[in-house]
């Protein structure tokens, strides 16, 4: 049985979409972020670095969010979210999933806090925000054009784990002056993602509204 530690539309949600795509049981454990439970002693002794998610798998405890969907993917190869190992179509799933975890996820995190760079220096805090807002447009417009070439998922037909993982982000970086929906093969990736199912069931549980990104 899995335990999957979370916060509404957090870095938990790629994992929680994957675990419902998958149809698997599991808990889902609060971390109640308004509370700071992220930081508490007890919390800290799963996950060192206070940070959402973590997916407890009977002995084993795991963090961050791409390790977490690797974990449960290749757990349940059958059901096909990610290509066989070994195959070039897995390379290219591996690209995409550290692209987006690596570069796209760690940009609109700096977007989204510039502070934790700058401190309260208002100034550094701006500039820092607009570069990271124009670095991550420029990771969103690889991928759009990835996906006008190769499309209409990451992985052309086939529905992969990395498709689930850009919902997570696309709904981060709504509020971005660029949206990712103003890129016209990202939305239509997004139409298709967020109409299954498991990405409503999951969304639902954690309460987020209809409109996810
Ligand atoms: N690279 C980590 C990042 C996780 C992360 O930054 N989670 C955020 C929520 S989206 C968090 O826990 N923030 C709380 C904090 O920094 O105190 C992962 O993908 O799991």
């Amino acid at each position: 049985m899995y335990q999957l530690h979370y916060f509404p539309s957090n870095a938990s949600a790629a994992p929680h979409m994957v675990l419902e795509e998958l149809g698997l049981t599991y808990d889902l454990v609060l971390v109640d972020r308004a509370k700071n439970a992220q930081k508490s002693a007890h919390y800290l002794k799963i996950n060192p670095n206070g940070r959402i998610p973590t997916l407890v798998d009977r002995g084993l405890v795991l963090f961050e969010a791409a390790a977490i969907v690797f974990h449960l993917v290749d757990q349940h190869p059958d059901a096909g979210l990610a290509p066989k190992i070994g195959t070039p179509e897995r390379a290219k799933f591996y690209q995409w999933m550290t692209f987006l975890t690596n570069s796209l996820q760690e940009e609109l995190m700096i977007w989204q806090y510039p502070d934790r760079l700058t401190g309260d220096d208002e100034a550094a805090t701006e500039i820092v925000k607009r570069g990271a807002e124009k670095r991550a447009g420029a990771y969103l417009d690889v991928i759009d054009r990835h996906l006008k070439d190769n499309g209409p998922l990451f992985l052309g037909d086939t529905l992969s784990a990395a498709d689930f993982y850009l919902v997570m982000l696309a709904r981060w970086a709504r509020p971005m002056t660029n949206p990712p929906r103003a890129r016209t093969y990202v939305a239509r990736l997004l139409d298709m993602v967020t109409a299954l199912p498991s990405v409503r069931r999951a969304y639902a549980h954690e309460g987020v509204p209809d409109e996810i990104c």
